[in-house]
């Protein structure tokens, strides 16, 4: 791709189209502090022409006469190409939001997964024979598609929250549009010339680009959407769900987390200080699981601290392409400063950092949106580096020494996403599971997901799971049906209950 700058399209009704107000967004990328890419500010005109073509497609006879089996081979031939595609898509992401390659590449192998699990799904969303209790009736249900789905998708993993919304929604039978963030929109607009090669009917997939505020807005208040699906910050997500409910839409929100990770004194520290380094550092802290909240019991506290600060001291910051980057930079200058603030509170507070606490000030990491990875002690669980979401690489460490101490701390938290348990005790890692709030809780692993277990977020965390069948029931609607049997005249004066 050299060093040019790289103009893209919108994608709506089948078409590759500049945006009506001809008005475009500089990308950077993170890791150099470059301009590398020229994305369409959608206004208005490029929003009512992409959800016209979503809806003029899910009423038309090409839409219609698709059968879930045939929509279902599609996205299967969907997964092929992004798997032929994924090293340049990877590359795209790792340009646009600094993620390392390894870590975008690894998402894009497996992205495919997503696509052939719906695609097998889409002839299997069967409706019930209900047993009513009437002899001369017969009730059974349909699982039918709501009509326009309205994606958002964050920045920090796009195509593949693009695939936990998009799949799901296709195979039961919904056309789309998808807005990606303003800060990492190029491989959706990149994968939509994928998606164009498929055979879909135009209008299937539209994809238009903009800023959260003014585009992402317009296109949740829309009154033509009937489905809103949203991955971002917890804010966001409730002024967009909210848009969505003015026009009656389901709602699925995926939001963020404070996860607590905790590790016990019966733990194996070699797996639990990987566990521990995978939930806070990977991805710079950039993911809604980030494991950001570390409880570690008293008995062990100062050893595992001790080489968990060693390890952390010796992760590799750098260019995010490098094969041996452990650690890229932050994806936005808003984040990064949303970084240092937050660990400059919790100093203010009392914190006390055990590890990183800065920039780095080397040759080829200060020009870019690096922050080292950091440890801060001496919290409770009332600090607000305890509570609020940093979206970086920054864990806060608390002790505990009893299993129920432990269980209220790390349930006093609005958020519920995920949780982490470090223990060889069965009964124990038990009496954990059942009793945190938490939409996933790992024990003895960390940041495990995949397409058929489902995810989402008790609290604040979200409404409605991605992933599995429960996701495909998200995009459905039921429909209950009645057929009378009998020669019986119906009372048209009583309800028949
Ligand atoms: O998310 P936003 P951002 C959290 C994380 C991060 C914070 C902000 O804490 O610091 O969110 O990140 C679109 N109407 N997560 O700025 O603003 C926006 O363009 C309609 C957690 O990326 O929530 C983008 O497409 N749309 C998270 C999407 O919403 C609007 C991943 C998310 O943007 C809009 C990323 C509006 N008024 C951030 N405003 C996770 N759960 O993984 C913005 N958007």
């Amino acid at each position: 791709m050299g060093n040019e700058v790289k103009k893209y399209r919108i994608y709506v009704g089948g078409e590759f189209i500049e945006p009506a107000n001809g008005e475009y967004i500089e990308t950077i990328n993170p890791a150099s502090g470059k301009k590398w890419a020229l994305i369409p500010n959608c206004g208005k005109e490029d929003i009512d022409k992409a959800v016209a073509a979503a809806k003029e497609t899910f009423y038309s006879k090409s839409w219609k006469s698709l059968s879930p089996t045939k929509r279902g081979r599609l996205l299967r031939k969907l997964a092929d190409k992004i798997e032929q595609h994924a090293e340049n898509l990877a590359m795209i992401e790792t340009k646009d939001n600094g993620k390392i390659y390894k870590e975008m590449l690894g998402q894009l192998k497996q992205i495919p997964a997503w696509y052939e699990y719906y695609g097998g799904l889409a002839d299997k969303l069967e409706g019930k024979v209900i047993p009513v209790d009437r002899p001369d009736t017969l009730n059974y249900t349909l699982r039918e598609p709501l009509g326009v789905v309205a994606a958002f998708t964050a920045w920090n993993s796009p195509l593949l929250m693009v695939a936990l919304k998009l799949a799901p929604a296709i195979a039961a039978g919904n056309t789309v549009v998808i807005k990606p963030s303003e800060h990492a929109s190029a491989s959706t607009l990149e994968f939509a010339k994928l998606f164009d090669e498929v055979g879909f009917p135009k209008g299937t997939l539209n994809v238009i680009s903009g800023y959260g505020r003014t585009t992402g807005d317009a296109l949740s208040r829309h009154p033509d959407i009937n489905k809103v699906s949203f991955t971002g910050g917890p804010e966001t997500g409730k002024i967009v769900a909210k848009n969505g409910l003015d026009n009656f839409t389901k709602v699925t929100l995926e939001l963020g987390g404070k996860s607590p990770n905790i590790v016990f004194d019966d733990a194996d520290l070699d797996a639990a200080e990987a566990g521990v380094i995978a939930g806070i550092y990977a991805a710079s802290g950039q993911t809604c699981v980030a494991g950001s909240r570390l409880y570690v019991h008293e008995d062990i506290k100062d050893q595992f601290l001790e080489r968990l600060v060693q390890r952390t001291n010796q992760i590799k910051l750098g260019d995010p392409l490098d094969p041996e980057t452990q650690m890229g930079p932050a994806a936005n200058p808003q984040q990064l400063e949303k970084i240092q603030s937050m660990v400059e509170t919790a100093q203010q507070e009392g914190g006390t950092v055990l590890a990183g606490g800065g920039r780095p000030d080397e040759e080829g990491l200060k020009e870019g949106l690096f922050y080292k990875p950091t440890i801060i002690s001496n919290v409770n669980n009332t600090s607000t580096i305890v509570q609020e979401e940093v979206f970086g690489p920054v864990l806060s460490v608390i002790p505990f020494t009893t299993e129920d101490e432990v269980i209220k701390m790390a349930n006093d938290s609005k958020y519920g996403l995920a949780a982490g348990v470090w223990t060889n005790d069965i009964k124990r890692a038990h009496k954990m599971t059942k009793s945190l709030e938490a939409g996933t809780v790992w024990v003895n692993t960390y940041r495990t997901v995949t397409f058929n277990s489902p995810f989402g977020g008790y609290k604040a965390s979200g409404i409605g799971r991605e992933n599995g069948m429960e996701a495909l029931y998200e995009y459905t609607q039921t429909k209950s049906v009645w057929i009378n049997l009998s020669d019986e005249i119906q009372d048209p004066f009583s309800l028949k209950l």
